[in-house]
Parts: structure tokens; C-alpha cells; sequence
């Protein structure tokens, strides 16, 4: 009687604790909810590998828990010896091969859904995969789309499109990150790397980098908008200079300088004439600089790899609303 009390509450306490984590939903368990066609096979892989290795967890501590209830020591002595085994062919045979098949059960989904995960689709119908370029900066992303308008930090994107993203680095490791649009792909110098997502409905999804890539690695977070046909052309068509030049002050510079340039982690800049002198503000951001104390505070050449418009873009928007003039001498 008291026993069966016993794993009666055993198996509700333990009911109650999984139960808490499994509504927890996103926050528990379970990855986002996919809503691009790698990024649902991935969550398969997910499901199968945590199906097993539940039902693992759930035989081996259950059946320690039984072990220690059953063979619990009932006043025997010490030194009283257990029967003495020796081998069980079938009993090994079977723990033995049990393994391997789900072993091999594991691998053989994961390979069978890896092309459907990695390889950009053709998209045809659709006249091919939409190209965007993505250079990872410390601390920005920067997006550059077919006909040349760039974004920082949001990506705009048509839905049921296939949008194949092109991951550039100019400095250090980044790994690019939307979960809800697929795998994680790392950002490298030097190399170029492929992923796509194809988003089933108009949203917006979040990502962050998934490489810890310096003092601000937390910040770079990017926001893809997934929009109807014709606002992703109204978007691409739409991006002014002096609006570029906003993007690229507010989630580049303003990241370290804050927002009027008052300083954060970098030094107040607002008064500061390099901000207008056009070859001077070009060669730190191409160059970084770590000049002042402590030097561990440095700046990164956040303008590696900027085109022309993007300089003159930054320029513009610096002089019309950040520049607030040197203080006048004394
Ligand atoms: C990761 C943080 C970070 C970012 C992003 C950043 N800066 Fe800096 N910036 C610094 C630090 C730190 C310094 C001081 C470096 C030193 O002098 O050692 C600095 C220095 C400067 C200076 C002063 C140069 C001088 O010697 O007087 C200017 C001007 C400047 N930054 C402009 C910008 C602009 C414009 C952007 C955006 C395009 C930007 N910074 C982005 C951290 C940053
Ligand atoms: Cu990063």
C-alpha cells in the first residue's frame, strides 16, 4: 500500500514539473514556431530527436527510480552478498543494437532532410531566388538588395518568395540567425556563405547574431519584414539618401555614441569637427581607431566596405542632424 502511494506521487510531481515547462511553449521546450519550409524541417529533426531521447530519459529514470524503491535495503545487513551473474547474451545483444538502430534512425532523417535544409531551391515559377546581400559589421547588419537600395539592421522581404541570403563578414565572425526562418549560418572574413528562407505569411521576424563577435555582439539583432509583393518594391524604390543616412547613424553609430551623440561606450561626438571633415571621417571608418584610454575601447572600421553613396548618405544626415557645431573657442 505504501509503496504504491509512493510512486503515485512520484509520477504527479513529476507530471506537474514537465507540465509546467511544456506550457511555457517558446519559453520551454520547444524551438519558434517555423514559418519558412527549411526552417519546419529542422523543427522535424528537433521533434523526432526529442521524441527519443524523451522516451530514453522517461525508461532509464524510471527505471532507476523503480531499482532504488524495489531493492531498497529492508534491513538486510552490509555485508550480504547479491547472486552473482554472469553474462546474458540476448540482455546484451539487445542493449547493443537498440542503440545503433536509433542511432542510425536519427542520422538516416537528418540526411534525408539536409538537402531541404541547406540548398537554395530553384524557384522557377518564380523567374529564381530573390539575391540579398549581407555584410555582418561589428555591431550592424547591413543589407543590400538586388538593385542596389541597402538597409541596416531590417530586411524587407516579399512573402512566398524564395530569398536566398548571400553572408558576407568584414571583420571578425558573425553567424547569421532568424529561427523562425531557418538555421543559423555564420558570417566569415573572406568567405561567402549561403542560406534562404521562403516566409509563409506577411510578419515580422526576429534574429540575432549567433556568434559572440565583441562588446556590442547583443545589439546586433536583426528584424526581417516580410511584406506583400508590392510593398517590398515600394520599400526597395523608396529609401531616400537622407534616410540611409539615418539607418546608418542610428544602428551604427548611435549603437556606441548614442543617439545625439552624446557618448556611451564610444566618446561624445556631437561638437566633434570630424564628424564634417569628409576625408578625415572617412579614414576612421574605414580604418577604425583606438587612440584614446582605456584602449580597450576601440572603434571599429564600422565603414569597411561602404560605397560612395553610403559615405556621402552618412555625410548628409551627420551635417542636417547630428553636428551641433564646435564649441566656440575660449
Ligand atoms: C563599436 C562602437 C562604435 C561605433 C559603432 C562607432 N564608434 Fe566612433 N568611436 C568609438 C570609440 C571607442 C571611439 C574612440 C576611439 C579612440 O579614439 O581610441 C570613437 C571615436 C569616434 C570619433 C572621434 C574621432 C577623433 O579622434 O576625434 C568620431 C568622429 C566617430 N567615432 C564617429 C563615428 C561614426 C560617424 C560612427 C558611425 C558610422 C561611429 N563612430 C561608430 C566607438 C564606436
Ligand atoms: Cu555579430
Amino acid at each position: 500500500m505504501r509503496r504504491k502511494l509512493l510512486v503515485l506521487v512520484l509520477v504527479l510531481g513529476a507530471s506537474l514539473a514537465f507540465a509546467a515547462v511544456a506550457a511555457a511553449g517558446n519559453g520551454g521546450f520547444a524551438p519558434e514556431t517555423p514559418h519558412s519550409p527549411n526552417a519546419s524541417r529542422i523543427n522535424d529533426s528537433y521533434k523526432l530527436i526529442a521524441l527519443l531521447t524523451g522516451l530514453i530519459f522517461v525508461i532509464v529514470e524510471g527505471a532507476l527510480v523503480w531499482f532504488i524503491v524495489r531493492y531498497r535495503n529492508r534491513g538486510r545487513p552490509r555485508t550480504a552478498e547479491g547472486p552473482q551473474i554472469h553474462a546474458h547474451t540476448r540482455l546484451e545483444l539487445i542493449w547493443t543494437a537498440v542503440p545503433v538502430l536509433i542511432v542510425a534512425a536519427i542520422a538516416a532523417f537528418v540526411f534525408y532532410k539536409l538537402p531541404g535544409i541547406k540548398d537554395v531551391p530553384a524557384a522557377k515559377a518564380q523567374g529564381g531566388p530573390l539575391v540579398v546581400r549581407i555584410d555582418a559589421h561589428q555591431f550592424y547588419w547591413q543589407f543590400t538588395y538586388p538593385n542596389g537600395t541597402i538597409s541596416i539592421d531590417e530586411l524587407h522581404a516579399p512573402v512566398h518568395r524564395v530569398v536566398e541570403v548571400e553572408i558576407h563578414s568584414q571583420d571578425v565572425d558573425h553567424s547569421w540567425w532568424v529561427p523562425e526562418l531557418g538555421g543559423k549560418f555564420d558570417a566569415i572574413p573572406g568567405r561567402t556563405t549561403h542560406t534562404w528562407f521562403q516566409a509563409d505569411r506577411v510578419g515580422t521576424y526576429r534574429g540575432q547574431c549567433g556568434e559572440f563577435c565583441g562588446v556590442f555582439h547583443a545589439e546586433m539583432a536583426a528584424r526581417v519584414f516580410v511584406e506583400s509583393e508590392s510593398a517590398y518594391r515600394s520599400y526597395i524604390s523608396s529609401v531616400t539618401p537622407m534616410a540611409l543616412g539615418g539607418q546608418e547613424w542610428s544602428g551604427v553609430c548611435a549603437k556606441c555614441h548614442g543617439i545625439s551623440g552624446q557618448g556611451g561606450y564610444g566618446p561624445a561626438i556631437a561638437a566633434n569637427t570630424v564628424l564634417v571633415e569628409q576625408a578625415g571621417l572617412r579614414h576612421i571608418l574605414e580604418q577604425g581607431q583606438n587612440v584614446r584610454k582605456p584602449l580597450a575601447s576601440y572603434m571599429p572600421p564600422v565603414g569597411r566596405g561602404w560605397t560612395d553613396a553610403q559615405f556621402t548618405a552618412l555625410e548628409a544626415y551627420l551635417k542636417a542632424h547630428v553636428y551641433k557645431g564646435a564649441p566656440s573657442g575660449g
